[in-house]
Formats: C-alpha cells, structure tokens, sequence
C-alpha cells in the first residue's frame, strides 16, 4: 500500500478543520436554543402586558376568616375601587410566560412604595400563594416572580416592575370611569355588560377582558403595547374569536356588589383574637 501524498495529507486536514468549524457553529446554535435558565426553557418574549384589576365587592364576598394581610378584613378602610392583581405579559395566542428567571422577591426593594402598594394592590385573601422556585410566599412576590420576571426588555427589575404597574394604574381609572358612566357599586342594581364595556372603549379605545363570578364582576383586565399604549385584550389575528371575548365569563346584566358588610363584623372578631393573644 503506496503512502498518502502529502497534498492529500493537506486536503484532508482542511477537510476536517472544515468539518470541526462546522459542528462549533451549529453547537452554539443549539446553545441559544436550549438556554436553560433554573431548569426550564428561556421563554420567548411576550406580546402585550394585560394590566388585571379585581373588584373587592366580589372577592370579598369569599372572606371566611380574616387575618392581618387580608385588605377585605380592614372594615371601613377595606378598599372601595378596583384594586391591582398584576401586570401580566401575554401573547397574543391567549397564553403567557410564568417564572421566568431565578430572581426571588426581596420586599426591601420595595419598601418605599410599601403605603401605595398597600393601599392600592393588597391582597384580598389570607391564603398564601406559591412561589416560583417551591414555597409559599406573599401576594406581592408570587406576582414579581410569576410574572414580573417576565417582562423584559420593558421592565428590568422588582422596583420597576411595582413603580409601573401603579404608574399605569393611576393613568387608566377604571373605577372612575365607571363610575362617571353611572356604574356605581350597588347590592341591588344589575348594568349591561356591554355598557361597561362601552364605557371602558370610549375612556381609553380599547376593549377589556372582564371575568365574572355567579353573575358579579370580579376581575377587568385593561390590555396595553409595550410603550403602554393601550390596546384590545381580547382578540389578535392568532386568537380564536370565542377563546377569550371580552364579556369573558360574564351574563348580559351583571354585578358591581358593595363591599360585603360581613368582612367588618369578621375584622371585630378577628382583631379581638389578636388583642387576646
Ligand atoms: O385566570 C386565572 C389565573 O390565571 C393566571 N393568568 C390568567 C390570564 C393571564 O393572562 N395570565 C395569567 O397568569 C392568573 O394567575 P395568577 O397571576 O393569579 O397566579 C389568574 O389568576
């Protein structure tokens, strides 16, 4: 057998240099696509932010027991508007990306917006929410970590995440506009839907999401473009019409219930318990 000349010798090597240069490149393809953050896939980058409010007259009507961190236990202070659930990140497919980074709730970076999220963005349950990485944790650090974490490029960070989702809760007054549209809370009165509806698309020109609970209102979701234009919730070109409307779960008449007197006489008992401790 003739040894291999040395061209060939040379053609081969670059052959396999090729080859080598080759496969590198395809590796770090399949690193951008594999890139693992705490165990699970990046996520893509979401499509819109959906601003959800809850109505305390519905949720409040649940209170079985209270207890110090539960804002419908605070009697003639519980509050009386439409109140912060969570700036959520969406795609337009009607689903959306949770947990996306490690980065844990710390509520000192919070701190000094502690009054404003106390006031506008309590927590109407005494239950405790999961946390992201195992645990229970508090209502404001189940929404960061679920989805705050979520909300790059647009927002960065825990502060910023808080700062701007009261910001844009300020802008959009959805209680006031209800209200200046004569859907004032009432225990006895049942309004359109579509008149809410109506009411919230000539405010701002765009259509919510509303979800109701055995006929009350119970969640309004105002939906937003990245610069926090406000746009339509319910549907993009990759939505089926019927997934999410905006009357969502809702009859044609519907509630806005006053705050249940219930949880007052609960707050009595409740702040009794702790005095006797
Ligand atoms: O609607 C029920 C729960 O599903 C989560 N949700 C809903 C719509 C949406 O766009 N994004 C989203 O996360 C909410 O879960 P939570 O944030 O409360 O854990 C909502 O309560």
């Amino acid at each position: 057998m003739s040894l291999p000349s040395f061209s060939s010798l040379l053609l081969l090597s670059l052959v396999m240099a090729m080859v080598a240069f080759v496969s590198s490149i395809q590796d770090f393809d399949l690193d951008l696509d594999l890139d693992l953050e705490g165990g699970r896939h990046k996520q893509r980058e979401f499509d819109y932010f959906a601003l959800a409010l809850q109505w305390p007259g519905t949720f409040c009507q649940r209170t079985q027991h209270c207890c110090s961190s539960n804002a419908c236990c605070r009697g003639s202070n519980a509050p009386t508007t439409f109140t912060i659930h969570g700036l959520w990140p969406d795609y337009n497919d009607g689903t959306w990306p949770a947990c996306c980074t490690k980065s844990n709730f710390d509520p000192k970076e919070i701190s000094t917006l502690n009054d404003a999220l106390e006031q506008y963005w309590p927590s109407l349950s005494c239950s405790k929410p999961s946390s992201c990485h195992g645990g229970k944790g508090s209502f404001w650090g189940h929404e960061w970590e679920k989805h705050g974490t979520c909300s790059s490029p647009v927002v960065w960070n825990e502060y910023d995440y808080f700062l701007t989702t009261l910001n844009v809760y300020f802008k959009y007054n959805v209680t006031k506009v209800l209200n200046e549209a004569g859907y004032v809370p009432s225990n006895s009165e049942k309004y359109p839907i579509g008149g809410i509806i109506s009411a919230i698309e000539n405010a701002f020109h765009a259509s919510p999401q509303i979800v109701c609970s055995k006929g009350a209102v119970e969640e309004l979701r105002l939906c937003f473009y990245k610069d926090f234009k406000p746009r339509d919730c319910a549907v993009g070109p990759d939505i089926k019409i019927d997934m999410v409307t905006s009357k969502g779960s809702c009859p044609q008449y519907v509630s806005l219930p006053e705050l249940a007197s219930s949880g007052r006489d609960e707050l009595q008992s409740w702040v009794a318990d702790e005095v006797a401790l």
